[in-house]
């Protein structure tokens, strides 16, 4: 046994269940066996020991009170998984789905997503299986206080700053930061995506969805290609989704479907993302009713069937695999070309091994999606700096990071002989970094 299958063995020994901790866990460590390899100190380290777990793993009660009086309890987590090369950084998600294998999967990405912005941010994640649907503005502000109520005590601008994901939008963002504000009588940046009125940053509502299609088009432009009359899908309708179909529009794609967790719209005149956004942003309503106020659309109950509309791009912009591997083959016999990963984790081990043996073009999630968090840690920098950019500045500096993304991925896999398998090459990228800083502050 190697050096990276035995980590990996014990990983799973060690924290039994927690099968999307040991999906993520299984993805990265099998890539950077070349990496270890030209590493033997690390070894001695238990260096990848050490990255794969937690620096601290905080869990609490979540106690409210619904609008008929009724109490209720939710769990709540932060996994403050690395911060050898910044603060911990990473989003919440409230979702019924969440629990602490969810919360380590999306950690341990972060640690090297974040370490592929170029930026100085570590890796952490949280969350509440807290379900914010259908519930009223007060239930909503009554959970995200209570949460921060205990959260509070463990995070702060220089040491882990939280921000959004599923279920966490602009609203409890808001509700998140006032909270925190009173608690500790601070105006600080300890959250990220806050509103333009007190310290948010232009663009970072824009920033995963359009770095998305930022890195996707820079992956053409090599390949003398471009998002011009590219059929493509868009899975999701919430904040990645959009922007990702927004921009992608922009630059004369045709996105022909998207859906939410009940079905998917087909609109073969392209999607009116105004529409969407009255729906998704304003009303809070369900995507079946794109189909009644746009002629010609059409809704298909059940979110599968999406990816049996052909297209030549791929953009799974909603949740962790969402894409298995029939999923996957449907979309490679209707050849698609791009597959480029919006939401964390969507495409199954399978589903990335039949992307990438078909041909296309495979951008995995640590850096398609690299945008939000980027432009999270130039909200930062503006914070720090009492001082605020442009959206153009932010834009131009968005669109710097994510190509410089896609060339240290492509040059990473190269450097080991992988050239064009992106999965390591991003995986390679954002180690290297984060090694290097682990192996620096010693045992640690
Ligand atoms: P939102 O809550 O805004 O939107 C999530 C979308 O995905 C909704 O349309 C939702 O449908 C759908 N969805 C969620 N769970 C499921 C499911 N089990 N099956 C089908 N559809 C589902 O979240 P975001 O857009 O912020 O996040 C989407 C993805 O992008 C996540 O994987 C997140 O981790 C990732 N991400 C987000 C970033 C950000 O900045 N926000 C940055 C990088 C990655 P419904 O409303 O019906 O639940
Ligand atoms: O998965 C992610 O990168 C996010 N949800 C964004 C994290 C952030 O801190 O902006």
């Amino acid at each position: 046994m190697t050096y990276v299958e035995r980590v990996l063995d014990d990983l799973k020994k060690r924290n039994p269940g927690e099968k999307e901790f040991h999906q993520a866990a299984t993805e990265i460590l099998l890539t950077l066996e070349p990496v270890i390899n030209a590493h033997p100190e690390y070894e001695k380290s238990a260096l990848l020991e050490r990255f794969t777990e937690p620096e601290r793993t905080i869990l609490f009660r979540v106690p409210w009170v619904d609008d008929n009086g009724n109490v209720h309890v939710n769990k709540g987590y932060r996994v403050q998984f690395n911060s050898a090369i910044g603060p911990y950084k990473g989003g919440l998600r409230f979702h019924p789905s969440v629990n602490l294998s969810i919360i380590k999967f999306l950690g341990l990405e972060q640690i090297l997503k974040n370490s592929l912005t170029g930026l100085p941010i570590g890796g952490g994640k949280g969350g509440s299986d807290f379900d914010p649907k259908g519930k009223s503005d007060r239930e909503i502000m009554a959970f995200c206080q209570s949460f921060m109520t205990e959260l509070f005590r463990h995070i702060g601008a220089d040491t882990d700053v939280p921000a959004g994901d599923i279920g966490v939008g602009a609203r409890e963002v808001g509700y998140l930061f006032g909270q925190y504000k009173r608690l500790r009588d601070e105006h600080v940046g300890v959250l990220t995506g806050r509103g333009l009125s007190y310290g948010g940053s232009l663009i970072r509502k824009e920033a995963t969805g359009y770095g998305l299609v930022y890195i996707t088009a820079e992956a053409m432009k090599c390949r003398g290609d471009g998002f011009e009359g590219k059929t493509t899908i868009v899975s999701g309708s919430g904040n990645v989704a959009i922007y990702a179909c927004e921009k992608a529009q922009q630059l004369g794609a045709k996105v022909v479907a998207m859906y939410d967790s009940n079905g998917y719209i087909y609109d073969p005149n392209g999607i009116q993302i105004e529409v969407v956004k009255q729906l998704k942003e304003v009303e809070r309503a369900r995507i079946k009713e794109y189909a009644n106020r746009v002629p010609g659309s059409t809704y298909t109950e059940g979110c599968k069937g999406i990816w049996t509309i052909p297209c030549d791009v791929a953009l799974p912009c909603a949740t962790q695999n969402e894409i298995d591997a029939e999923s996957a083959a449907a979309l490679v016999k209707n050849g698609v070309k791009y597959v480029a990963e919006g939401a964390n984790m969507p495409s199954t081990l399978e589903a990335i091994e039949i992307f990438q043996k078909s041909g296309a073009v495979f951008l995995p999630a640590k850096a398609a999606n690299a945008g939000g968090v980027a432009t999270s840690a130039l909200e930062m920098a503006q914070s720090s700096g009492r001082l605020y950019w442009s959206a153009e500045e932010v834009d131009a500096k968005l669109k710097t990071i994510m190509i410089n993304i896609y060339h240290n991925m492509e040059n990473a896999a190269k450097k080991y002989g992988f050239e064009g398998n992106y999965v390591m090459g991003a995986n390679i990228a954002g180690f290297e970094k984060v090694a290097e800083a682990m192996m620096a502050h010693g045992i640690v």
